[in-house]
């Protein structure tokens, strides 16, 4: 049985717990990082980490450069803002995706000036060996009232584009075969906070 199917069908009727329901394909932690955490990742993303161009890095040498348009910066797995995705991405996993899940890849801090976007992408490449990207993560940083654009979207399977929330503090967590893009900045200044979580292919 595929990994993206519930288990329903092979339990059989004494065993059966309740069904669970049909998987999402994003999971939501409605402002589940305070205000306090969030000035703090702001301060690191001002201080303490090394932004570059986005486009520069090995892993991105396939994404054409007019297909996205930001900075961005690493964090290194331990550090303490790589906690907060790691955490929500395993309970999101727990409560709705139950997929296998070996690591986390390094930690993805992007401000996003006027002007800044990434176009429709999905972030898991399905020819990945031996892992793919399975889950991603954005914790969206910035109050919503200091800046304009930036939304981050999602292609529904009916071609229908849903925007995402965008309260500060809130945390999406999403298959990452889903397609998504964030559209222009254009007033003020968004940054984010993402991530991503490999495993076993999908069988
Ligand atoms: O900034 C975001 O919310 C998402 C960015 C994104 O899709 C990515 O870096 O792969
Ligand atoms: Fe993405």
């Amino acid at each position: 049985m595929s990994e993206a199917e519930t288990n329903a069908s092979t339990q059989s009727a004494a065993t059966a717990p309740l069904a669970r329901p049909a998987r999402r394909s994003s999971w939501v932690f409605p402002q589940a990082i305070p205000a306090a955490i969030c000035d703090l990742i702001e301060a690191s993303v001002a201080t303490e980490i090394e932004l570059h161009p986005s486009g520069t890095t090995q892993s991105e040498a396939t994404i054409r450069s007019e297909h996205r348009k930001s900075s961005h910066g690493f964090l290194e797995s331990t550090h303490w803002i790589a906690a907060l995705p790691s955490h929500y991405i395993h309970l999101a996993n727990g409560l709705n995706f139950h997929f296998d899940l070996t690591r986390m890849e390094s930690v993805q801090l992007t401000p996003y000036e006027v002007g800044d976007y990434y176009k429709w992408h999905a972030d898991g490449a399905p020819n990945w060996k031996p892992t793919v990207r399975k889950l991603s993560c954005t914790i969206q940083v910035t109050d919503p009232e200091l800046y304009d654009g930036g939304v981050l979207e999602f292609m529904g399977t009916t071609q229908r584009v849903e925007a995402m929330p965008r309260q500060r503090g809130d945390v999406i967590v999403f298959d990452s075969r889903v397609s998504h893009q964030v559209t222009p900045v254009t007033r003020g200044r968004r940054t984010s906070i993402v991530a991503w979580y490999q495993g076993p292919q999908f069988r």
